[in-house]
């Protein structure tokens, strides 16, 4: 069976600075909480950092080149707010900005519309040494920072988020201490989680005030997490990691409170008109997805959640992580339910690593990438034949990348990059998404 997707519907592809753009200490750039932590032995398999990555800062009109001929009609990136701002506040780095400057331009020019996220994880060392995401400060040092960005960009790029998965940032950064800063406690998180909430709310009415015509929104994450068994501990446990991890930024956001388990918690952090600065009207709905997981009780995590491997013989990706389309859907259908309502839908992350190779001809046949690809897609069709405005798509991601904890061991990419020599090689599936954002019908299984 073929379908298509609608007309208008946005064909994109996502990346962001840390993972891509090495020239760590270029023009300016200061470094980020990600340079250290790379940096310190035994953070990220086999050590490896973003010094390099993809070299993107240098090679992005080849980059560039590639997104037109994928025919992208969007492309998602970051900017660095170390390059920007190498001290996290003060005076604008100006060779920072000539970067995203040029890049934006170059992007416009193929006729593929830059959406700009300002955090994706990659927050100033010099800010960090003040506390990071556990100082309120720094909540208004964002703010400074995205109504400097957006004075600079605003006149071109229209689409801006001001997080992507803030809740990864946080319960990664700040809860089990596996991503930058490489915190552990529960009461780091909340702060951290707090403060980020902040920070959306005065970052959106600082985009705002420089500019009437953006559309402003947040990325979040949302992962199913169903109890790993009928015991009572362990449906407690899954209630917290819902909480945490898929609610603890749109529940304010949109709804202008904390999810149950976190509320009485979060009482104590929250000062008189809080609440009101987080909940901002958003102009469009945005999440990312890639799996579904178990939770059970752990008594050694700061919240005592802890996940279970997919049942036996479940497929999953490189990253362990279940391949279940049909979980897509539904949690398509929930995020219009429970918050997006009429607001339109984008998903601007999926994807999947799988350990391509390169075979004698040079060819990449990532099939299981592909197979994976239109699995999500067709649960995309399903949610949209089930009434759910999502009206684009941005594939996780344009190029093999540093993914974090795992360095350059997971490839994500539809452009597979050799990290010694930097060379880019299309996969298959760069050819089948290209295909699809041509405007060709997505064969389903
Ligand atoms: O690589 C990450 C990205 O930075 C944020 N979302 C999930 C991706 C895959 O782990």
């Amino acid at each position: 069976m073929t379908e298509h997707f609608p007309d208008n519907f946005l064909w994109g592809a996502s990346t962001s600075a840390y993972q891509i753009e090495g020239a760590v200490a270029e023009d300016g750039r200061g470094p980020s909480i990600w340079d250290t932590f790379s940096h310190q032995p035994g953070n990220v398999l086999g050590d490896d950092t973003g010094d390099v990555a993809c070299d993107h800062y240098h090679r992005w009109p080849e980059d560039v080149a590639l997104m037109r001929e994928l025919g992208i009609g969007a492309y998602r990136l970051s900017t660095a707010w170390p390059r920007i701002l190498p001290e996290g506040r003060g005076r604008p780095n100006p060779r920072g900005l000539e970067f995203y400057d040029r890049l934006v331009d170059a992007v416009m020019a193929e006729n593929i519309e830059p959406w700009v996220c300002l955090y994706h994880w990659d927050l100033p060392q010099a800010l960090e040494d003040r506390g990071g995401w556990q100082n309120r400060d720094v909540a208004s040092w964002f703010a400074e920072y995205a109504a400097v960005t957006a004075r600079r960009l605003g006149d071109r790029v229209k689409h801006w988020a001001t997080f992507n998965e803030p809740n990864a940032a946080s319960v990664l950064g700040y809860c089990e201490g596996k991503h930058a800063p490489g915190i552990r406690g529960r009461e780091s998180a909340l702060k951290a989680i707090h403060v980020m909430n902040l920070a959306h709310g005065l970052g959106t009415e600082a985009m705002r005030s420089e500019r009437a015509d953006l559309m402003i929104g947040n990325i979040y994450n949302f992962h199913p997490r169903e109890p790993a068994s009928e015991r009572e501990e362990d449906e407690i446990a899954a209630i917290m990691l819902d909480a945490l991890w898929n609610r603890s930024f749109p529940d304010p956001q949109i709804h202008g409170a904390y999810p149950e388990p976190l509320a009485a918690e979060m009482e104590a952090l929250i000062q008189p008109g809080d609440l009101d600065l987080i909940k901002r009207p958003l102009d469009y709905f945005a999440f990312n997805h890639y799996t579904r997981s178990r939770v059970r009780r752990d008594p050694d995590h700061p919240f005592e959640v802890g996940t279970v491997p997919p049942e036996p013989g479940a497929p999953v990706t490189e990253m362990g992580w279940e391949i279940a389309p049909s979980a897509f859907r539904q949690v398509l259908i929930e995020a219009k339910e429970r918050y997006a309502g009429e607001m339109p839908i984008y998903v601007l992350e999926n994807g999947a690593a799988f350990p391509d190779v390169i075979d004698v001809d040079g060819r990449i046949r990532d099939e299981q990438r592909i197979a994976y690809l239109r699995g999500y897609l067709g649960a995309v069709l399903d949610a949209i034949a089930a009434g759910v405005s999502v009206r684009g798509y941005f594939v996780w991601s344009l190029l093999d990348n540093f993914e974090w904890a795992f360095g350059y061991s997971r490839r994500f990419g539809l452009v597979h990059i050799d990290f010694a020599t930097l060379e880019r090689r299309l996969k298959d599936s760069f050819h089948f998404y290209a295909e699809l954002a041509h405007g060709a019908a997505l064969e389903r299984e």
